[in-house]
Formats: structure tokens, sequence, C-alpha cells
């Protein structure tokens, strides 16, 4: 007998699987009952299934934590932490609004891999809402081992959010070697079959999207690694603002006006330093001052593209010495790491950050797909320099939410939805931060243009802040 079918049998013999007629949380009556909460009475049984479930994640899946599914398959990820010597983390159900509120209990670090334990999947819904706050704590979440499966779409759903799920007994199988083992008639394997194979139609409902609380900017601030990241996401706290200004105007004199105009109002301040005709080699410090005396940082949107060695010399040198006054600078990814590895050389000792370009607002953009899941690996890389993304639906990646140690900056963004006449594309404030998932929007012509540049820059900042505070609760 094989040990598949040694344990199906010890988890009929102990009725953890029953069959007859029994009304299920839903209101359906369902053929076949399953309740794996009564393994912690039998110790042995425990073991066996923790044992069976570990050496089925094959060893190319590595993982450095285990979390339990709470709560059936808390006692079974315990068993394989103590048995493996895999630390733990659980997901709490009921966040506390006391004390220190955390969601996920434990020691881990952001960008460790989490492997997510759990007994039974039906749609897969309840991995799902274990996994989403592992992810939005920083974890990794690409496996999920369980063992049983009722086959009514979890798989499929776990794979459309990124998880692949592991199952040891598939519970079509469990009924054949039951009835193989004359552990039930013929007539009544009939029945659970039909409801099994009815259910599966029924089932597989698109997976909702579950909303969690969005982490706060002050908690985010403790995962980034880089000291402009960490001092962007504090000073955007401390001025209630997730506004940037892009300070697109005809000349250096009116920026540094408009800077000062502006400045209370938002947390990073956006150049264009090459579109202005009167620049001179003090206009870095000018800026500078001004971005001290208001607390915003500073963002020059150079966009490098070019290959490493080539950057170094654009970053640091030429007319403009970007290096010697930016905060934060962007680069595209299009010529491979080898760009972040130039600009980090120049850029990390003197503590700036870095955003990489994995998605834009303008029409018909190539920032898609392959290359967007290409930035963030490149930024997973390099989580010391780069601090985060130029992002216009960062909730629609593969793996969202991504680690929130990264900032999503959005540019394309005005009270109304609609364009320029030349490929910008405008999403608006609530939509950019509630919806897609941003965390800045960036705003140019909707505030230069207007009549009262610093009255309409206030304007945005409510809207853009009311936006992350109902993504919070
Ligand atoms: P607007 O006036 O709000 O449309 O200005 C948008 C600014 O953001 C402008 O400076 C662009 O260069 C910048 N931008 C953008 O619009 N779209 C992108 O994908 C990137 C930058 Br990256």
């Amino acid at each position: 007998m094989s040990t598949m079918e040694s344990l199906i049998l010890q988890l009929h013999e102990v009725s953890a699987v029953k069959f007859g007629s029994f009304k299920l949380k839903s209101g359906i009556s369902s053929p076949i009952y399953i309740d794996l909460r009564l393994i912690i009475s039998y110790p042995s049984l425990l073991r066996r299934i923790s044992q069976t479930l570990i050496s089925f994640v094959s060893p190319s899946t590595p993982f450095d934590l285990i979390c339990g599914v709470p709560y059936t398959a808390l006692p079974i990820a315990t068993c394989v932490s103590l048995s493996n010597n895999v630390p733990m983390v659980m997901r709490r159900k009921e966040v506390k609004d006391y004390g220190t509120a955390k969601a996920i209990e434990g020691v881990f670090q952001s960008g460790q891999t989490c492997l997510i334990v759990e007994d039974l999947v039906t749609s897969g819904t309840s991995v799902l809402e274990t996994a989403t706050p592992l992810r939005a704590a920083g974890l990794n979440v690409t496996d999920a081992v369980v063992l049983i499966d009722r086959e009514q779409g979890g798989k499929e759903n776990l794979e459309v959010n990124g998880i692949k799920l592991h199952a040891i007994i598939k519970l079509s199988e469990m009924v054949r070697v039951l009835r193989e083992k004359g552990k039930l008639d013929e007539e009544m394997e009939r029945i659970v079959m039909k409801f099994l194979e009815e259910n599966r139609k029924v089932a597989a409902p698109a997976m909702e999207k579950i909303r969690i609380k969005a982490l706060k900017f002050e908690d985010r601030a403790k995962l980034a690694k880089n000291p402009t990241g960490k001092r962007l996401f504090e000073l955007m706290v401390k001025k209630e603002s997730n506004l940037c200004l892009a300070a697109d105007v005809g000349t250096a004199a009116e920026l540094l006006a408009l800077a000062e105009k502006v400045g209370p109002e938002i947390c990073m301040l956006k150049t264009h330093v090459d579109i202005l005709p009167d620049f001179t080699p003090d206009f870095g410090s000018k800026l500078r001052s001004i971005a001290d005396k208001y607390n915003f940082v500073i963002f020059e949107d150079r966009k490098f593209a070019d290959i490493g060695n080539t950057v170094t010399m654009q970053y640091e040198g030429g007319i403009f010495h970007i290096l010697d006054w930016a905060d934060i600078v962007n680069a595209h990814i299009i010529s491979g790491p080898g760009i972040v590895d130039g600009l980090k050389l120049k850029g990390l000792p003197r503590g700036r950050g870095l955003l990489l370009l994995a998605e834009m607002s303008s029409a018909g953009n190539f920032a898609t797909g392959d290359y967007t899941a290409a930035a963030v690996k490149i930024a997973e890389e390099h989580s010391d320099f780069v601090i985060g993304f130029i992002s216009v639906n960062p909730a629609s990646w593969p793996g969202a939410p991504i680690n929130p140690a990264f900032i999503q900056a959005t540019p394309g963004v005005q009270k109304v939805t609609g364009g320029d006449a030349l490929g910008q594309q405008y999403n608006t404030p609530y939509s950019v931060i509630y919806d897609r998932g941003s965390d800045i929007i960036i705003v140019g012509r909707g505030i230069i243009k207007a009549a009262d540049p610093a009255e309409a820059a206030r304007e945005y900042r409510l809207q853009g802040w009311d936006a992350y505070l109902a993504k919070c609760t």
C-alpha cells in the first residue's frame, strides 16, 4: 500500500472524512464531509501529515519561513516548523487596534520567501487571505502546500494570483482509494463523484480582489533600505502630502519661484533640467535651499537609458551635475541591470535613490508585462539603491501588492480623466492612489496651468492624501 493510500485510510479511520448527508456552511447539502480540526487529537497522524506535506514541496521550491492558514493549519505548520527547523510566522485573523497592531506575528525580513501551509483548499480564498497580508508585509509568497484539494477551482484561482498550489491528496483520488479499500459502496461513490463534478462546475468563481488595509507610510519607512526612500516616506507623513509637482515651466527663474509657492504642499519636486534655457551652475544649490526650507525631495526626471559606464558620467558630469543636487533620479531598464550598477556607484555613497521606469503613462508605450516584471526583479536585487518605481497600475502587477519598501510614483494625473494631443493619458488622484495602488501622484499641467498654482497644489494634495487615508482604513 502506498503512503498516500495509508494516509487516506487513517484519515477515514479517525472520521476526518465522512460520508452521508451534511449541510455545508454555504447551505448546500453534501454527501462528503471533511473535518481536519480533529487531527490534533492524534499526534502520530499530525506528525505524519506534516512530514508528508513538507516532503511534497520539492527542493527546487526554497523558502525561509512558513505560515499556516488560521486556524486548522496552525498546528500542522507548527509541526513542520519543529521537525524541519524552519521559522514560522503567524497571520492574525483579527488585527488588534491596540499595542503593536501587527497583522503578521513573528520575526522576518522583507524579501524573504514564505511557504503557506493549509489543510483543505476549496476555492483558494483562505490561502489568498493569508497571502495578501504576508505580501503586504514585504514577504514573497509563491507556493502553498495543502493536504486536501477539493478540486473546486482553488488551484486555478491561486495560479492567477501568482501562487503555485502543491496538493497532497485530491478529493476524487481519496474517494477512489476509499472505494477500492471497501470503505464506501458503489452507490455512495457515484453520489459523491456526481456531487464533486457538479460543484466543480459551479465553483471556481472569478477570484474577487480581497481588499486589505494598505500599510501606512510610517511603517513602510521602517522597511526602506535606502536613506532617501526612508526620508521620503517620513516627510510624506509629516507633511500629509503624497503630491509631486512636475515643474515643467519655461525658465529656471520661474521654476524657483514656483517651488517657493507650492513648497508647503508637496513631498517631491520633479524637474526636467534640460528644458531650462537660463540654467546656471548655482541652480542646484538654489533649489536645494528651497527644498530644505519646505522639506521636500528633488527628483530629476532624467530617464537614464544608456550602459552603466556612460550613465555614471551623465549622472555626475556635464553641465548639470545632477548628482550634486537631485535626491532622486530615474532610469529605464532597457539596457539591462548594468545601468543600476552604474548609477549606484555614484549615487549610493551620496545617499541618493533611484526610481525604475516600470510603466509609463503615454499611450502605446512598451513598458508592460514582462518588461514591468523585469523592473521589479532588478529593483529587488538592488533594494539598497532602488527606492521604487514610476508606475501606472501597480495593483495589477503579478504578485501584487509588491514589496511595500518600494514607493510607487505615478505621472499622468489630473482632476478629470483624459489626455493631451501628444499621447499623455490622465487618471484622477483617487483612481491612481486607491484603485491602482500607487503612492505618489505626479502632477504637472494640472497645477502649473491653473490660475492659482498654490491653491491647485493644495487641492491635489488633499485629494491624494484622502485617497491614501481611505486605503489605510
Ligand atoms: P503633466 O503636465 O501632468 O502631463 O506632466 C507629467 C510629467 O510627468 C512630465 O514631466 C512628464 O515628462 C512626466 N512623465 C510622464 O508624464 N509620463 C511618464 O510615464 C513618465 C514621466 Br516616466
